[in-house]
């Protein structure tokens, strides 16, 4: 097969375009092959739309999982978000079952010092597993923290969230990217490779706060990895992604909290994309 496949891993929320429902147009329309296993179905995200449901999916996950062995997929990389507690411990269990050059997990837990509604301390450690397991890792400040198991402060100095990023690097040996990072009147991104290398990229922020920005990052980023872009480079196409979405989202005059505006971002990144 020619083109690459992403196995994509996360939930699908009904409202509030987040997660699934980013990932899997942006991968599909810019031509990998998707896998796609949801799970969970929430009616809406959790982020501040009222009382949403959730139903787990996890107990599907070994079905999925063990006819796709059967079908011998080989796929070129596996992409988790947000998972859920049941999904992320059968996680566990699959992921050393499954081979694939590129492992991106997205630990979608916190933010801003706090763990998301339906979190505890037992999904911290359950994602401290996953990681060892992870060839990209992409935390937000908040969730780098809990990584490592360190206290839940806000950092403002670019060297203290790159020498974060080297923590991360030094106990998962992978590479990190640490997203959403202020700097200034701007948004950075700061990390590294898997060799050690260091990487800070930055650019301006638009006011307010947008649903599904760190999901839409990270598909960007898994595409662009298995379109055969270097981290870095995969990383500055994952940030005009995001910009991109928010401006299109800010220009329809749209409800951040219902999601972001994808219209131009596959246009615009299929130009950038072999
Ligand atoms: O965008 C991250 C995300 C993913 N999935 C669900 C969420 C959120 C953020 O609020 O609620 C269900």
């Amino acid at each position: 097969m020619n083109t690459k496949s992403l196995i994509i891993s996360q939930d699908l929320c009904g409202v509030g375009q987040v997660s699934m429902g980013v990932a899997l147009p942006l991968a599909a329309g810019l031509g990998l092959t998707p896998y796609v296993l949801p799970t969970a179905l929430l009616s809406s995200h959790t982020g501040g739309l009222g009382a949403n449901t959730y139903l787990d999916l996890s107990s599907e996950m070994p079905g999925i999982l063990t006819h796709w062995q059967q079908l011998q997929l080989q796929p070129d990389g596996i992409y988790l978000g947000y998972l859920g507690q049941n999904a992320a411990l059968q996680w566990q269990r699959w992921l050393p079952k499954l081979s694939a050059p590129l492992v991106l997990i997205d630990p979608v837990m916190a933010d801003d010092g706090k763990l998301y509604k339906g979190f505890d301390a037992a999904y911290v450690e359950t994602l401290q597993q996953l990681a060892y397991r992870a060839t990209v890792l992409t935390p937000n400040i908040t969730e780098a923290q809990l990584l490592l198991d360190e206290p839940l402060v806000a950092l403002t100095e670019p060297s203290a969230v790159m020498a974060l990023a080297k923590r991360l690097h030094a106990q998962f040996h992978n590479a990190v990217l640490i997203t959403g990072v202020p700097f200034h009147k701007q948004i950075a991104v700061v990390g590294m490779d898997a060799s050690g290398e260091t990487l800070a990229l930055a650019q301006p922020k638009e006011p307010g706060h947008y649903f599904g920005t760190g999901d839409l990052f990270a598909a960007a980023l898994a595409t662009g990895l298995l379109k055969g872009q270097r981290l870095r480079q995969a990383a500055a196409t994952a940030m005009v992604a995001a910009r991109l979405a928010i401006k299109a989202t800010l220009a329809a005059d749209a409800d951040p909290k219902y999601g972001l505006n994808l219209a131009g971002v596959i246009p615009a990144l299929s130009k950038q994309l072999p």
